[in-house]
């Protein structure tokens, strides 16, 4: 493993040797540029497979033309990634896979991966370094220590507290931006653009919001600088990523004939649309498929709506009906029809229409769901249901009810989350559910003691997830209400087809 000295952060790497393992014997594997000449343009937050599978493969092909955008990137929460990646130079496989073919390629683009607990020094070096003009994110929604209703930064958060305790070694992102910052102004050197990669709405916005709040809790003259000096632009990304199994690791080194401690698989679908405002510059992302437009928030608002709305209903609804992966769920016909119908049916109208046709968009996504190459846990997707609700289906509840409209399917995955979150499946055994709110969640349920209507009540004042305008929705509770009822009742299977009406 390459030790790094904090003198030295960004010493370029001179991987010839994995390279050219990685390449040995199998012409599908190669890099088609000198790793060797690649210097750092990009930190990024939050390497998690997503990131690998998405950010890092546009960059690797902007390698092939411009050298000056290789990535650092750092976990925030664990170092398993950098463990992984370290041996190999952070080279690793991109598998792309759907029912008919199966691509494969090493990307070159992570030239190293920071622990930001134990290498914090080291990250603020990097972030500090004047190559370094773009700083982007893949942190998760709770990344962001904020409100998942309202966007606002929640002073509270532990992680904020722990950073306004100790600004100069910070643990989160708004921590570690803020700090990046101030060390470059302080030291003459522009600042970066900062590329939010999350699946939110106004990505951008929200980033500024939580970063420009902590900055104020901090120092209001810095706070001026980063709101008057810094460019938060938004994007919409879009590849579904599963969590990397022990099966594709065989797979690859099955294929290449080589082991690869961390690929990842996903699918060969890929989309990324930027917004473009980047005053310190920026690679030549249109060169390499991604879309640079003035305005994302069409796009993420048909992206969030859609797929990712559909995909928390399937999640939580096809985990308590017992499927494990989504391929097996949309399979269900009763399932694929109620998803279709949530897109067609609710979904669709919401969405502003300078986004363009959509027609397509419904029947590519059952697709993409449907397809068995990929084995995205259900388990997986249902992960931080209360920081992912508010944007991918209460944002659709909301504004069908104030056009007086019907939201039966969409309440039906609010109340499969419910259902969800109280923590036992339909065979009576425990969940493992995974949310900041866990434990809150669970009690909720428990106060309600079995009845459907006081535990929407106990849900609906959970103001970080319902804000306090949908918590007063009378036709939101009797919804959520009579769903309820019916899966702890019928099952998710049954009332799925009551709801369509099979
Ligand atoms: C998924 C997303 O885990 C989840 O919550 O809905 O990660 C989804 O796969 C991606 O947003 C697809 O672009």
């Amino acid at each position: 493993m390459r030790s790094r000295g904090s003198s030295r952060p960004l010493s370029k790497l001179t991987d010839a040797r994995t390279t050219a393992r990685l390449s040995a014997g199998c012409n599908s594997v190669r890099l088609p540029y000198d790793r060797s000449r690649v210097s750092p343009g990009i930190v990024h937050l939050g390497v998690g497979a997503f990131h690998r599978a998405h950010v890092a493969v546009y960059v690797d092909e902007i390698l092939k033309r411009d050298s000056s955008w290789g990535i650092i990137g750092a976990s925030l929460r664990r170092s398993d990634t950098r463990n992984a990646l370290a041996p190999q130079d952070f080279l690793y496989t991109v598998v792309a896979r759907d029912g008919a073919a199966t691509t494969m390629r090493a990307i070159g683009s992570l030239l190293d991966v920071l622990d930001a607990h134990n290498q914090n020094r080291e990250l603020i070096a990097a972030m500090t370094d004047p190559r370094i003009r773009i700083v982007s994110l893949t942190i998760t929604e709770k990344g962001y220590c904020h409100d998942p209703a309202t966007g606002a930064l929640d002073p509270g958060h532990p992680d904020i507290l722990h950073d306004l305790a100790n600004p100069t070694a910070p643990v989160s992102a708004p921590g570690l931006l803020v700090r990046a910052l101030e060390l470059r102004r302080a030291a003459g050197i522009p600042p970066f653009t900062v590329l939010c990669c999350d699946n939110l709405p106004a990505n951008g916005e929200v980033t500024a919001r939580v970063v420009g709040s902590f900055a104020r809790l901090r120092d209001t003259g810095l706070a001026d600088f980063i709101a008057g000096e810094v460019a938060f632009p938004s994007s919409m990304v879009d590849r579904i990523v599963p969590a990397t199994t022990d099966d594709d690791r065989r797979l690859v080194r099955e294929t290449i004939g080589l082991h690869d401690a961390w690929p990842v698989v996903t699918e060969p679908y890929s989309q990324w649309v930027i917004e473009d405002r980047f005053p310190t510059g920026r690679p030549h992302f249109e060169a390499v498929g991604a879309e640079l437009v003035k305005d994302v928030r069409p796009y993420e608002l048909m992206k969030l709506r859609l797929l990712n709305g559909s995909h928390s209903t399937l999640a939580y609804l096809g985990y308590l009906a017992g499927y494990e992966f989504v391929s097996q769920a949309i399979a269900e016909p009763a399932f694929r029809t109620l998803i279709d119908e949530l897109m067609t049916e609710e979904v669709m109208e919401t969405l502003p229409r300078s986004v363009g046709d959509l027609s397509f968009y419904p029947a590519a996504l059952l697709q993409r769901f449907a397809n068995p190459a990929l084995k995205h846990r259900t388990w997986q997707i249902a992960m931080d249901g209360s920081q992912k609700l508010p944007q991918r289906l209460l944002g659709t509840i909301r504004d069908r009810l104030a056009r007086g409209k019907s939201i039966t399917r969409a309440a039906l995955g609010v109340a499969g989350w419910m259902r969800y979150v109280a923590g036992v499946d339909e065979q009576g055994r425990r969940i493992d559910v995974q949310d900041p709110l866990a434990k809150r969640l669970r009690a909720i349920a428990d106060e309600a003691e079995g009845l459907p209507a006081r535990y929407v009540d106990g849900m609906l004042r959970v103001s970080e997830v319902f804000g306090d305008e949908l918590a007063e929705s009378h036709v939101l509770r009797e919804n959520l209400t009579g769903h309820l009822a019916s899966l702890y009742r019928h099952g998710a299977l049954q009332t799925v087809r009551n709801v369509i009406g099979v």
